[in-house]
């Protein structure tokens, strides 16, 4: 998947006045995967996609691998990277995000994100929102974080 900077520039936008959603750390059975400081974004009319930022930590002594997101209020969750391409910014499906042991990685404007896609109707401030996370090694992660207004 592959879009231009024109479809990237309201979200963008978006997050330059963004809060910090502190979403409880969920960890079912004892697993080594955090997740942590979920920003879910309040959707401007009409959209049908939304975005969520957060930090993800492998507290474990194993590689880990994210495989699939779902949300009930998404038809499709996907990882999402920005990058510069032939100079141009783009965005690009991650599959299999893989987090080596010890490391963190942030979610944030210009970098990795969740796409939720087909969201309808669009995401409410004040809203709560499911999120579960399938690794490959672990118990599925399922939390929720309440959609703000930024
Ligand atoms: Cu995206």
């Amino acid at each position: 998947m592959l879009l231009r900077l024109s479809f990237l520039l309201p979200v963008l936008f978006f997050c330059l006045s963004c809060g910090e959603a502190k979403s409880p750390q969920v960890s079912p059975g004892g697993a080594v995967i955090e997740i942590k400081h979920v920003q879910l974004r309040e959707m401007a009319p009409g959209a049908k996609n939304g975005v969520a930022y957060l930090t993800m930590h492998n507290g474990g002594a194993e590689l880990a691998t994210l495989n699939y997101v779902h949300s009930p209020r998404a038809e499709a969750v996907e990882v999402h990277r920005h990058s510069h391409e032939n100079g141009v910014m783009a965005m690009r499906e991650v599959k299999h995000l893989r987090l080596a042991p010890g490391e963190s990685l942030s979610f944030r404007p210009g970098g990795y994100h969740l796409m939720l896609l087909g969201v309808e109707p669009g995401l409410q401030r004040g809203e709560n929102v499911e999120l579960i996370f399938e690794f490959e090694q672990q118990p599925a992660i399922r939390l929720t974080a309440e959609v703000k207004h930024m």
